[in-house]
């Protein structure tokens, strides 16, 4: 890419040769003429900087595994490797707005207290009986379990179980930082204490009620855990009375229940099924996308690479990249994206099939 690609095509570049002298002397005041930048500013299509990825769990497991001998949570603050898109290398980026690492908690490890403006979401990828303290609360993770941890919320995690836990952070950090607007605090001592039992949130919003009164400032849902074994019974419930969608099969997206609004207000989570013999019409819109196989078996087609995917396997959508999936066994699929906040600034979009 040239300084001048972006160049307004109605320019003429013979005469161009005369202004030159302008230009320098305005750079001196820190002014540059739009004319030779404007169309790669504003471009016809999105101009994107991101490439498809895939990333098989079976060949990272190991690393993960390594860095465990390596270094401690302690040392670390957080164990996590930075999943980083190939177009972005060294940026920590696995699209231009998210952020995407793997975490592993080996049993009796702490992950200590701290806060941050970026949101983040767990997504459990392997293990059980870890925990995720959030504002004072424990939540106890399994496999396919989606867990919010919301803006300058004080966090810890912790493994009181016998093996590794690993799971995928998926955060807006990249977001923030675009805004100049990241804090961070570290809490004097490795955990926060707890305020409130286990389960306290679940049985406060969990059930479709909610206690006289209540109140919930903030524009993350106030549950912090939704369970893997509720959405996948709702996922199957629902795949016997609806049609799948021929983009995204059956797919159901992660809300605050209070105002069914997207369960964080900087990240859409999903979660599809996508029925064993389905290919999918293809479908691409302006919200990169990262996707989890929680279990099943198939193939993602990404604009021209082809993926054979088996459970546990992370891999990124670009913007306007089309998604084509094809199942062999019943393949659930989590996911999380920009494409609320997409929505909010008006201008998401999207197109479905090859129109
Ligand atoms: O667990 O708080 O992967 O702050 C990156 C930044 C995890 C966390 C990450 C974080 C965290």
């Amino acid at each position: 890419m040239s300084e001048t690609d972006g160049i307004v095509e109605t320019v003429n570049l013979a005469a161009e040769e005369g202004r030159m002298g302008f230009y320098d002397r305005a750079k001196a005041e820190h002014l540059a003429p739009l004319w030779r930048v404007l169309h790669g500013l504003v471009t016809a299509e999105p101009k994107v900087t991101a490439l498809p990825a895939h990333f098989g769990y079976s060949r990272i497991r190991p690393y993960l595994m390594e860095a465990c001998e390596l270094i401690g949570t302690e040392e670390a603050e957080r164990r996590v490797l930075v999943l980083e898109n190939p177009g972005l290398a060294g940026q920590s980026k696995i699209t231009p707005s998210l952020f995407c690492g793997l975490q592993i908690i080996l049993p009796g490890e702490i992950a200590p207290a701290h806060k941050h403006v970026a949101s983040a979401l767990r997504f459990i990828v392997e293990g059980s009986g870890a925990y995720s303290a959030i504002a004072g609360e424990k939540t106890m993770m399994e496999v396919g379990d989606f867990v919010i941890t919301p803006s300058m919320t004080w966090h810890d995690h912790g493994n009181e179980s016998d093996a590794p836990m690993v799971w995928i952070d998926g955060l807006d950090m990249h977001m923030v930082n675009l805004f100049s607007a990241s804090f961070r605090e570290n809490y004097p001592g490795a955990v926060h204490p707890t305020l409130k039992p286990e389960g306290a949130t679940m049985a406060e919003v969990g059930y479709n009620m909610v206690p006289d009164g209540f109140r919930h400032e903030s524009q993350t849902s106030p549950i912090f855990n939704y369970p893997y074994s509720r959405t996948r019974d709702a996922l199957d419930r629902m795949a016997r009375f609806r049609e799948a969608d021929v983009c995204h099969g059956f797919k159901l997206n992660y809300i605050n229940p209070l105002t069914g609004a997207s369960a964080m207000p900087t990240i859409s989570t999903a979660m599809r099924l996508i029925p064993a013999g389905m290919v999918t019409e293809s479908y691409r819109s302006t919200a990169a996308t990262v996707f989890n196989l929680v279990e099943g078996r198939g193939r993602v087609r990404v604009g021209d690479e082809t993926y054979t995917l088996e459970a546990k396997d992370i891999f990124v959508v670009p913007s306007w990249f089309p998604v084509v999936f094809e199942s062999d066994a019943d393949m659930v699929l989590f996911s999380y994206s920009d494409q609320v906040v997409q929505e909010k600034l008006d201008f998401f979009r999207e197109m479905r099939g090859n129109a």
